[in-house]
């Protein structure tokens, strides 16, 4: 078996106690390490202000961590810059948001040559690389520029989007061609691949055969769908476990007859959150038998916190939930409790078992998880209905799911009333197909099959 190396700009450290709170895309690489051997690398999280920044590592039976510091320009031009502030809300089609300059790219370019030193002096020739999302796309050609022959795959974890709106990036064609510098491309969604072929086909006159291989500037790779997903059974696990825990004693007791609607993201304005405060809001205007006998709970622990887009965002969301919870509160009833906190992954899953709807409304969403762990945490004598955004990549797996337009502020607010008036079986049918999938593609099944494409590749 072929030694393993990762990419990923966070690197879960063998250190985290809590093994529980971790999530499962950090679970599964970590097993697919421990099973094939080999070394992670990422960013410490941390910034540095020394002049020669020397990376820390740290081994842990046959896995080897390697994580480094960055500068405060990388930071504010990679981090904060072209990954978070041009890439992210391109990719995310929020053009309006996205802030361009050659400097930002300049530093785009340069982390990844940094890591592509990092890397090069640990690599042994057989080795796979398998490279993880938005902030690594020009790794394959930085390594490849040192003479890198290693079979290198890429997974992209945000929606890959349409050509027109790639265009609109100054440095569309040097992304594109880097990718190509790959073996394997992953998407979350067929129709990301779609996305991509097209712009080989027309920017570039690239072709592609039945097998998914594409040919375009004299390079051929393959591209294919690997829909990311979560630890079922392990979700399934922790959602039973939560039953009769503190918590949700707790939150069962605050709710007295209220149905509970839940929403579980990232403060982040491709998620949709304010179109869901509005059709909540216009739901109980429209609906008014709704008031009292439900809420709205909305977490959304605070992201990227030092991007202005973020900071508006906060402002707004926290002016709808105050607008709404200030028109239709009673001294007993609250409408929306909006909390600016994460919460560990066992409370979560028992939080999601007691809600009668799972709200899930980005306006784009590469894949989505908390739509998977939604199904994932139900009880299967009483299942909650998830209405999910038909612009998440989860929307392509889970047709068990009410599927909206999170545009749509009415389709969602009808949505919810349907929800809450839902018989029992067609809740359980609508279950049922949507937990058969995720049994049968869990995340172990998507990090052996995205290995085995850059495994099975001829070079
Ligand atoms: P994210 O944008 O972070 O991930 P998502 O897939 O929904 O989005 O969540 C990833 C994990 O974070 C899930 O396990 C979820 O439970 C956890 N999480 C989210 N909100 C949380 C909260 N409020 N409190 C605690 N935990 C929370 C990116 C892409 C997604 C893609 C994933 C994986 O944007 O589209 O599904 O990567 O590829």
């Amino acid at each position: 078996m072929n030694r393993l190396i990762v990419i990923s700009n966070r690197v879960m450290l063998p250190s985290l106690n809590n093994k529980e709170s971790a999530g499962g895309l950090g679970v599964a690489i970590e097993e697919s390490l421990k099973r094939n051997g080999g070394v992670w690398f990422g960013w410490s999280g941390e910034i540095s202000n020394d002049k020669k920044i020397e990376p820390e590592v740290l081994k842990n039976d046959n896995v080897t961590y390697v994580t480094l510091k960055l500068s405060p320009e990388n930071y504010e031009n990679f981090y904060n810059g072209y990954s978070n502030a041009s890439l992210w809300p391109l990719l995310h089609y929020r053009l309006d948001l996205v802030e361009y300059s050659k400097k930002k790219y300049s530093g785009y370019q340069r982390v990844n040559s940094i890591f592509s030193d990092l890397i090069s002096p640990f690599l042994l020739k057989e080795d796979i690389i398998w490279v993880q999302d938005y902030h690594f796309i020009l790794l394959a050609r930085e390594l490849r520029k040192k003479k890198c022959t290693n079979k290198m795959g890429f997974f992209l974890h945000v929606p890959w989007p349409s050509k027109e709106v790639l265009m609109t990036l100054p440095d569309h064609k040097e992304i594109v061609e880097s990718l190509l510098d790959y073996d394997v491309i992953g998407f979350q969604t067929k129709s990301y691949v779609l996305s991509f072929l097209d712009y080989i086909i027309r920017e570039m006159n690239g072709t592609i055969d039945s097998d998914g291989f594409v040919f375009a500037k004299g390079k051929k790779v393959k591209v294919q769908h690997f829909p990311i997903s979560i630890d079922t059974e392990k979700f399934i696990e922790l959602s039973k476990n939560a039953v009769g825990s503190a918590h949700v004693n707790r939150l069962v007791e605050s709710l007295g007859k209220s149905n509970l609607i839940i929403g579980v993201d990232r403060l982040d304005y491709s998620k949709g959150i304010i179109n869901r405060f509005k059709a909540y809001e216009n739901l109980l205007e429209k609906y008014p038998e709704h008031k009292r006998n439900s809420t709205l709970m909305q977490i959304a622990p605070i992201s990227r916190g030092d991007v202005w887009q973020y900071k508006e965002l906060r402002q707004e969301l926290e002016t709808e939930a105050g607008h709404i919870n200030g028109l239709y509160s009673d001294f007993d009833w609250t409408p929306i409790r909006y909390l600016n906190r994460g919460f560990n992954r066992k409370i979560l899953a028992g939080f999601f078992r007691r809600s009668q709807i799972g709200l899930v409304t980005p306006f784009r969403d590469g894949m989505n998880l908390v739509a998977k762990e939604y199904v994932a945490a139900q009880d299967p004598s009483n299942p909650g209905v998830l209405i999910l955004s038909q612009f998440a990549g989860a929307a392509e797996e889970l047709d068990g799911a009410i599927i909206v337009n999170p545009y749509d502020i009415e389709a969602i607010t009808e949505a919810i009333n349907i929800s809450l008036k839902m018989s029992s079986e067609e809740k359980l049918h609508r279950w049922i197909r949507m937990i058969e999938q995720i049994n049968e593609f869990d995340i172990h099944k998507w990090s052996k099959n995205c290995i085995k494409a850059i495994e099975s590749i001829t070079v």
